[in-house]
């Protein structure tokens, strides 16, 4: 103790303890992962305006084997990003494992889920939107018949309102119903 040099204040991993679900070193290691992936880029001291200001670019982040074999990567770092373009300070990076670790609730992981499948941004899951999940999901190997007949039925069930798209409750019905679907909200860092 006192000889390592500061990466962060108390102060500061007091506050990502209580805005995460990670323990002080998990934070530490996954702080360690953010530098690694853009060492020219993230200094080792990140006690000033660090955390917030300096991004790692979304083609390096997403080169992490966490993420390089998910088909929403480019989708979950835009969601994530505060810059809405995938490029992500360490605010953003904690955030993000935060929300896909195990620790995270459900309730949580369905509002990301949503804005993840929203790909127009717009609050509500459209035909469109259906179209690139499923996609996704399925690493376009359905034939385009086969997403529109899913994605009409998907409709048929969840559309209760009958307005053509799933708002964020009708979302979570379905969800609600599918309970392994929320297994795929992990990512263990
Ligand atoms: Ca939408
Ligand atoms: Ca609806």
């Amino acid at each position: 103790m006192g000889n390592k040099q500061t990466t962060f204040t108390d102060e500061q991993l007091v506050a990502y303890q209580d805005c995460s679900f990670f323990t002080r070193k998990e934070i530490l290691r996954i702080f360690h992962r953010f530098r690694e992936l853009y060492s020219e880029g993230v200094p080792k001291d990140m006690t000033h305006n660090e955390a917030h200001t300096i991004r790692v670019p979304f083609e390096e982040v997403e080169k992490m084997q966490e993420l390089r074999e998910n088909p929403f990567r480019r989708r979950i770092c835009e969601v994530f990003s505060e810059d809405g373009r995938g490029n992500m300070t360490f605010d953003d990076f904690l955030d993000m494992f935060s929300v896909f670790s195990e620790a995270a609730p459900r309730d949580l992981k369905s509002v990301y889920a949503f804005r993840i499948y929203d790909f127009d941004g717009d609050n509500f899951l459209g035909k469109h939107d259906l179209e690139r999940t499923l996609g996704c999901l399925t690493r376009n190997e359905l034939t385009s018949e086969e997403v529109d007949l899913v994605c009409e039925k998907v409709m048929e069930e969840a559309d209760l309102d009958d307005d053509g798209k799933l708002s964020y409750v009708e979302f979570e019905h379905v969800i609600s119903r599918a309970p392994d679907f929320l297994g795929t909200f992990h990512i263990r860092i």
